[in-house]
């Protein structure tokens, strides 16, 4: 059993992926099971196999304890550890290859507070994982939102430390040159440094910027693909293939040590 947990901002393709991934491995006679960890969400693309709605709402824990919007999303995601052995045992029951983890829009509740990776990795325990890290090709053609986005990859890489692919979406919206572009400035960060530094940015970062980008792309795959199209849905896989062949083991840590 592998895990797949699909991170990444508001909007930025995650629950579409999830379900266009799970159809995609089916047709490829894998079998997998999509497991919806946003409290919060109303309509879903996809039918959840195990749902954290059946257990935490946040449009209830709002009512209840008469929170706003985001004080709900906090207390579901905290409310969420209680019932972390039931989410287990229904994952662990359907034996699936692949267990495609949805997460909450508002990433940062969930992939940067402690109460996220220790959700993670109880629902991991000792099996293998690797995040897809989403970054919306609206954002990451504008060279400085693509270096904001690869260093928001980092911070959530650090704070869960589970293998990560950068997955470019939705690139039927754009025109192929668009997205070569993107994978040129991930494969050469001083390019995209210089097109920062063209377009006139009175404080445009230094070489060390491009040095810090550079390093963690060396050992980070970007992957583009459309969900909408399936385009390049094969490579995501081949990736996720590398990455789990790879071996970073680090879940299998107790995860109290590492919180
Ligand atoms: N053209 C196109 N649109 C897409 C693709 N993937 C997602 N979208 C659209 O982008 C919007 C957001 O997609 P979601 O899958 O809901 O994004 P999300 O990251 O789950 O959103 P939150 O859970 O609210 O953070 C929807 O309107 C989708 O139809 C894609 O590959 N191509
Ligand atoms: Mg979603």
């Amino acid at each position: 059993m592998y895990f797949l947990i699909v991170l990444g901002l508001a909007g930025s393709g995650k629950s579409t992926l999830a379900g266009a991934f799970k159809d995609w491995l089916e047709s490829h006679q894998m079998d997998s099971i999509v497991v919806n960890l946003d409290p919060a969400v109303e309509d879903l693309v996809y039918v959840p196999d195990v749902d954290v709605r059946g257990y935490v709402n946040a449009w209830d824990v709002m009512r209840r304890y008469r929170l706003g919007p985001n004080g709900a999303l906090i207390t579901s995601i905290d409310l969420m550890a209680n019932h972390l052995d039931k989410l287990k045992e229904s994952i662990d029951r359907s034996e699936a290859n692949y267990v495609i983890i949805d997460t909450p829009g508002q990433m940062e509740v969930f992939a940067f507070r402690a109460v996220g990776p220790l959700i993670l990795s109880s629902l991991i325990a000792d099996r293998k994982a690797v995040s897809l890290f989403l970054i919306d090709i609206h954002m990451a053609r504008q060279p400085l939102s693509f270096a904001s986005s690869i260093f928001l990859s980092l911070s959530a890489w650090l704070r869960l430390r589970i293998p990560q692919v950068i997955v470019i979406s939705k690139t039927d919206m754009y025109p192929e040159e668009d997205v070569e572009k993107v994978l040129s400035w991930a494969d050469d960060p001083f390019y995209l440094l210089s097109e920062i530094r063209s377009m006139g940015d009175p404080v445009a970062p230094y070489e060390s910027f491009a040095e810090s980008l550079e390093s963690y792309l060396q050992s980070t795959e970007v992957v583009p693909i459309s969900s909408a199209t399936w385009s390049n849905l094969d490579g995501l896989y081949a990736s996720i293939q590398r990455v789990l062949a790879g071996g970073e083991d680090y879940l299998t840590e107790e995860p109290s040590s590492r919180l």
